[in-house]
């Protein structure tokens, strides 16, 4: 039975979040590692939160237009824990059994920090969604995109071009201070799996600091078929 178990962990894919506040870079080096693995003949899934699957993009939009605000912060931390719920039963877990590596952008850090953190949302309701919604599904890698507040809302502000900022985008310095601060609190409680990559720096640096990391945790990967390697 052991050795059966064994072989289940092994053909399963990892499963890496990414984390971090505002324009942090997240999806541009999800998007990068990802063809990294892939060049390293992994089969690579990207996803993301809230929304991932078609049931909590619908949530998603909802969220992000700041409708769910309006129900309270309870409601709207329920809100994005039903989104989780279908994304992992729908997705995530599937993937991972098929042996895809699943890069998530956020997962339910962002919940910690975001509503629990700066939510004042209370931390047994967390902690009883988060039993219902992933269970033991815990990912076997976090690394946590930290850039000053400032580079932060001035890339995302770049991004979004004219266009206005969402829900929490929206909100204020010391809010998004406060954002910084829980996500090192997350890191610092739980150094097994998080790994805060310093992100005020070029693309490209980031993107090595953020695949020497992926190596070091997984050294079952083969780099030989990577090309440029950082
Ligand atoms: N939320 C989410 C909760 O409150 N609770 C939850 O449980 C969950 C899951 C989601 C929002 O929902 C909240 C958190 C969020 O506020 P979103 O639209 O998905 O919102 O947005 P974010 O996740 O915040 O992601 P962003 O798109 O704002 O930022 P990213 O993905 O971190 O950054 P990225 O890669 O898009 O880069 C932003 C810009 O900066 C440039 C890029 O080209 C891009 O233009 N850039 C860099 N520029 C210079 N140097 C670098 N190193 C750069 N890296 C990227």
């Amino acid at each position: 039975m052991a050795a059966a178990g064994a072989r289940d962990d092994l053909a399963r894919g990892r499963f890496i979040t990414f984390e971090g506040g505002e324009g942090s870079g997240k999806s541009t080096q999800i998007r990068m590692l990802a063809e990294r693995l892939d060049g390293a003949g992994l089969s690579t899934m990207v996803t993301r939160e809230p929304g991932g699957s078609p049931g909590a993009e619908i949530i998603r939009h909802l969220l992000l237009s700041g409708m769910g605000r309006l129900l309270g912060a309870e409601a709207e931390t329920l809100l994005f824990a039903a989104a989780r719920d279908d994304h992992v039963h729908a997705v995530i877990e599937p993937a991972l059994r098929q042996g895809s590596w699943v890069l998530c952008d956020r997962f339910f850090d962002s919940t910690r920090a975001y509503q629990g953190r700066l939510g004042k949302v209370d931390p047994a309701l967390l902690d009883a969604m988060q039993r219902v919604t992933i269970g033991d599904l815990k990912p076997d890698l976090t690394l946590i995109l930290d850039v000053p507040v400032d580079v932060g809302m001035r890339r995302a502000a770049a991004r979004r071009g004219g266009g206005a900022p969402d829900r929490f985008e929206a909100e204020d310095v010391q809010f998004h201070e406060g954002l910084r601060d829980a996500y090192r609190q997350i890191a610092a409680a739980e150094p097994q799996r998080c790994i805060v990559i310093d992100a005020n720096a070029p693309v490209g640096m980031v993107a090595a600091k953020v695949w020497r990391a992926v190596r070091d945790r997984f050294p079952e990967v083969d780099v030989s078929r990577v090309a440029n390697l950082a």
